[in-house]
């Protein structure tokens, strides 16, 4: 079963993306789940971080130890307070050596606010033209909240580029 890990800042909607929970608390330890994130397709092992700072540190020690398939990796777009520091998390993610075979997917999550950047806007400022051509990544707006085509889109692209 392919491994997914699914990163990103506190309350960046990690958790509501991979619907673990309708109303989810924060996560304070790694949950872990298989579910397909697409019915009908097949389960993926899905690992769901704190986007804590003081748990942080624990995201290697997963990757050290696993591996992963793709990154799923979750931004809070209606907060550009956090772009920085959200933006060298996926840096630090991308430039690491046990995930150098790994699929990125980045999620900008509008949280439902109507005033958030153009994705173009929010793929710049996250660097996508500064990656190495190697680091397979792509970037995706949507409303985890809601799954509509958007959503079905991303999940698609995920799917697609497990295995490639
Ligand atoms: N309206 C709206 N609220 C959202 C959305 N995504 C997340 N939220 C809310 O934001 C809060 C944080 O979401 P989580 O999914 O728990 O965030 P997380 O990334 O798992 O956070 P940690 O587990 O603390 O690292 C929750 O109260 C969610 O209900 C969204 O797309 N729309
Ligand atoms: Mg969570």
């Amino acid at each position: 079963m392919p491994a997914v890990l699914v990163a990103g800042l506190e309350a960046a909607g990690k958790t509501t993306l991979i619907s673990i929970k309708d109303q989810p608390e924060r996560t304070l330890g790694t949950e872990i789940v298989e579910k397909a994130l697409i019915s009908n397709l097949r389960k993926l092992s899905l690992w769901d971080v704190s986007g804590n700072e003081a748990l942080r540190p624990i995201w290697p020690a997963h990757y050290k130890n696993v591996r992963f398939n793709a990154v799923i990796f979750v931004v809070d777009a209606s907060d550009e307070r956090l772009f920085e520091e959200s933006k060298e998390e996926l840096h630090i993610l991308t430039n690491e050596e046990e995930l150098r075979e790994t699929v990125f997917i980045v999620i900008f999550n509008t949280k439902g606010a109507n005033n958030v950047p153009t994705l173009e806007h929010l793929k710049h400022v996250f660097g996508f033209d500064k990656f190495h051509t190697s680091v397979r990544i792509e970037g995706f707006l949507i409303d985890v909240k809601r799954y509509d085509r958007h959503t079905h889109e991303a999940f698609t692209w995920l799917y697609n580029n497990l295995d490639s």
